[in-house]
């Protein structure tokens, strides 16, 4: 072989690996998450990042978007879905819609505390609610912990059902939550995360509900200083990937992938439970006014048109509840 046929062979086989390393080397992945610097699950997805590359040896990486910059979440879920993102942390609320079998957690009430829905989610109604997921182009891949939720406004304590009366809630954009406002004769106002601090502000909604650490963090309890600790809602979030993407990858690969995302999500939880104390003792001390509503019954009682309507809208779901439910 003379010198310039060897020459160019050399430089194809160079040019060849280049080419393969290339290929084998995924691009980035996107990342989106609603919340602030030092939130829990802001921590956590940058964990997951962090433990996916090292684990990966820097095959799957993963540029975490947060503060919601790359839209709000119900544009997010769809943005997952088609692909234009990649991975995201998300509260199962905004997915229900799509989602009927996952939307069973957004029933006010269904679940009898956190513990209650940890097992929940790890026994047969949690493998349902990912099979729903999956059909939907969302696969999950670890859960995080949002804690209870309950009301919160700027005009009084609530204590009873009647005192939602004529009240304008901010809810997410989900029919249940709606449904569950309307319930207890309120007006509810579905609306992204982003606007509600200022329409608390303005008074275009009288009150919204969430966890201790969304109420803190937003910055909400300055313009709406009457928490009411109803805990309607107890709604997990998932960390999920694009259906396709994950299909792609070697078995090998998703292993690490979910490796990656249980290991955040254990680190999460733990971050929430700090938190979750955290942020109560700073807004009580910011001059928050707090009430305990000792009996929640005739609140769980005015939720049967929330449920009747669910279930009338998903017949086939009556199991899930029920397993539920029975679930101890
Ligand atoms: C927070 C959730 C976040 C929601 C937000 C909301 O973590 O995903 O967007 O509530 O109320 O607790 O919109």
């Amino acid at each position: 072989m003379n010198y310039l046929r060897k020459l160019v062979l050399s430089a194809a086989t160079v040019a060849l690996a280049v080419g393969l390393s290339v290929s084998a080397q995924a691009k980035e992945w996107k990342g989106w998450n609603i919340h602030v610097a030092g939130y829990p699950n802001t921590v956590a997805m940058d964990k997951f990042a962090e433990l996916l590359k090292e684990k990966s040896g820097g095959k799957m990486t993963l540029k975490m978007y947060h503060s919601g910059t790359l839209g709000s979440q119900p544009d997010a879920i769809e943005q997952v879905r088609l692909g234009g993102l990649e991975i995201a942390n998300f509260n199962m609320g905004p997915i229900g819609p799509i989602v009927p079998e996952a939307n069973v957690v957004s029933l006010p009430f269904i679940f009898k505390n956190t513990d209650h829905m940890w097992r929940v989610l790890d026994g047969k109604a949690g493998e349902m609610m990912a099979a729903g997921l999956e059909k939907k182009g969302l696969v999950p891949l670890a859960w995080y912990d949002a804690g209870a939720r309950s009301f919160y406004n700027s005009k009084k304590p609530i204590n009873a059902p009647a005192d939602v009366k004529g009240m304008k809630v901010r809810v997410m954009s989900n029919d249940l939550y709606s449904g569950m406002i309307k319930a207890l004769d309120g007006n509810p106002s579905p609306m992204a995360f982003s606007e509600v601090y200022q329409s608390l502000k303005t008074g275009v909604v009288d009150g919204a509900e969430n966890n201790w650490p969304s109420y803190e963090s937003t910055g909400h309890f300055e313009v709406a200083k009457y928490y009411s600790n109803s805990q309607h809602l107890i709604i997990p979030e998932i960390v999920c990937i694009n259906a396709d993407v994950y299909n792609k990858l070697s078995a090998a690969d998703q292993k690490i992938l979910k490796e990656a995302a249980e290991e955040s999500a254990v680190l999460q939880r733990k971050l929430w439970k700090e938190r979750e104390k955290a942020s109560e003792k700073k807004v009580i001390a910011g001059g928050v006014v707090f009430n305990e509503i000792p009996d929640k019954s005739a609140f769980q009682a005015a939720m049967k048109p929330v449920y009747d309507k669910y279930l009338a809208d998903n017949p086939d779901l009556k199991p899930l509840v029920k397993l539920i439910q029975e679930t101890e």
